[in-house]
């Protein structure tokens, strides 16, 4: 279906956008001086938009423009620019709902005509995908995160919201329905399938990516994730919290790239961001300077994975407790009843679930990765395929453990276990 592109709408170039910059008295009092001091340059390099750099005498800040297309693809694959509407107001939910651990850029305009946000420069942070690759320890990122993920899907959802208020938000971002089309597809069916733009590391993964498709417990759980994807408007979720999706530093974290906002199920962000701690490790195998060399990061790597979930449950825990003023377990039913244990126990339920939603999603989100369309850094940049596809075919295993074996895991110990279990046995291809 072809989508138009609206007549007052023009795709910058790292030449064009100084103009643009200078003709905004906002962004212009940002980077200062004249058209001519301006230094831009176009460093986008997700799957979906344009990213310019622009630093002047007095400030630097980032445009992020939507192009009417999947860059990716090409034009062959329209993409509304409406996307960036949604990313503009998700960005503002999320600033509000979080007062600590990770944040998000700030924003300094929005046009919608031109489908641009300007936003902070992060000069000094670096993509936390390209910070697991080189083996890089960040020590804040679990307590950021999870408490990130708790406030910003906690205060998003019937647990806290107003209900008119809340409705109307879903209502608002339910229109955003191209972005979610690309992840039911993307996600949830084509790796199951002879999609036209799946790929995998050929011929080594063959036997292994071309077995999800017969693999009828596996098809099930994939559509009943789907199921709950597509039907279930929970809370505001970022919709793509992988780990290109955070920016870093030693000391700050922060969250970007909100457009596939919507009301969906909280465990479609969590799940997001473990299968990509997942991805990460079992990559690390592929980019060892030495065998077992990164033993060590990968020690980090499921410690963190442990930290996040404590975290999460923390914050959640404590958001509960103070901040429960939705139509979702009122307090009326249990602590004005003086009745502690009703609320312990609905919230003990509301965390096996989310448990459960969490590994679900998260098998979905590695397989989709290594057999699809979008893959990941993280295993793209081992350039020898006879090391990547053996990472891949043990995050292959450990996805599908994941998606068919998601409401048999006590807690995220037991998935690092797994993780272990795996690589040292490691999967044959
Ligand atoms: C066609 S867009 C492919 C993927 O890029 C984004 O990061 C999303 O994950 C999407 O599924
Ligand atoms: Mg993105």
């Amino acid at each position: 279906m072809a989508i138009e592109t609206p007549k007052d709408y023009t795709a910058f170039s790292a030449e064009t956008i100084k103009a643009y910059v200078c003709d905004s008295p906002a962004l212009a009092a940002i980077v200062g001086g004249k058209q001519s001091d301006l230094k831009t340059v176009e460093v986008g390099d997700g799957n979906l938009n344009l990213v310019f750099i622009v630093e002047g005498p007095s400030g630097s800040l980032i445009i992020k423009q939507a192009l009417p297309y999947v860059r990716l693809v090409g034009e062959s694959w329209p993409l509304p620019l409406k996307r960036s509407f949604f990313e503009y107001h998700a960005l503002t939910r999320q600033t509000n709902a979080v007062t600590s651990g990770a944040r998000v850029p700030e924003i300094y305009a929005f046009d919608e005509a031109n489908a641009l946000i300007a936003m902070e420069f992060l000069a000094e942070h670096i993509i936390l995908r390209k910070g697991f690759i080189a083996a890089t320890i960040y020590p804040k990122i679990a307590h950021d995160l999870g408490t990130f993920m708790a406030q910003t899907l906690f205060r998003t959802s019937d647990l806290h919201m107003e209900t008119a208020q809340k409705k109307g938000d879903v209502a608002l971002f339910v229109d955003n329905v191209e972005l979610c089309d690309i992840t039911e597809s993307l996600v949830f069916t084509d790796p199951y399938h002879d999609a036209e733009l799946n790929s995998w590391t050929t011929p080594e993964l063959d036997r292994l990516a071309l077995s999800l498709r017969t693999d009828r417990d596996l098809k099930v759980a994939a559509q009943l994730m789907k199921q709950r994807f597509t039907s279930n408007a929970q809370s505001l979720l970022h919709g793509d919290l992988h780990s290109g999706s955070v920016m870093v530093t030693q000391d700050d974290t922060r969250v970007i790239d909100p457009e596939f906002a919507f009301y969906g199920p909280m465990g479609f962000d969590t799940g997001a961001l473990f299968a990509n701690y997942f991805l990460a490790y079992f990559s690390q195998d592929g980019h060892a300077e030495a065998p077992g060399s990164r033993d060590a990061y990968q020690e980090w790597l499921l410690s963190t994975v442990m930290d996040t979930w404590a975290s999460f449950e923390t914050s959640f825990r404590q958001l509960w407790h103070e901040e429960r003023t939705g139509i979702l377990f009122p307090r009326t039913l249990f602590e004005d009843q003086d009745d502690a244990i009703g609320s312990e126990q609905a919230l003990t339920r509301v965390l096996d679930e989310l448990l459960a939603d969490t590994i679900g999603f998260a098998g979905t989100k590695m397989l989709r990765r290594l057999v699809g369309l979008a893959h990941v850094e993280d295993l793209q940049s081992i350039e020898d395929p006879k090391r990547r596809a053996p990472c891949e075919a043990n995050a292959l295993a450990m996805g599908r453990e994941l998606l068919v074996g998601r409401n048999h895991f006590s807690g995220m110990g037991q998935l690092c276990a797994l993780a272990r279990a795996i690589k040292s046995r490691g999967v044959s291809l």
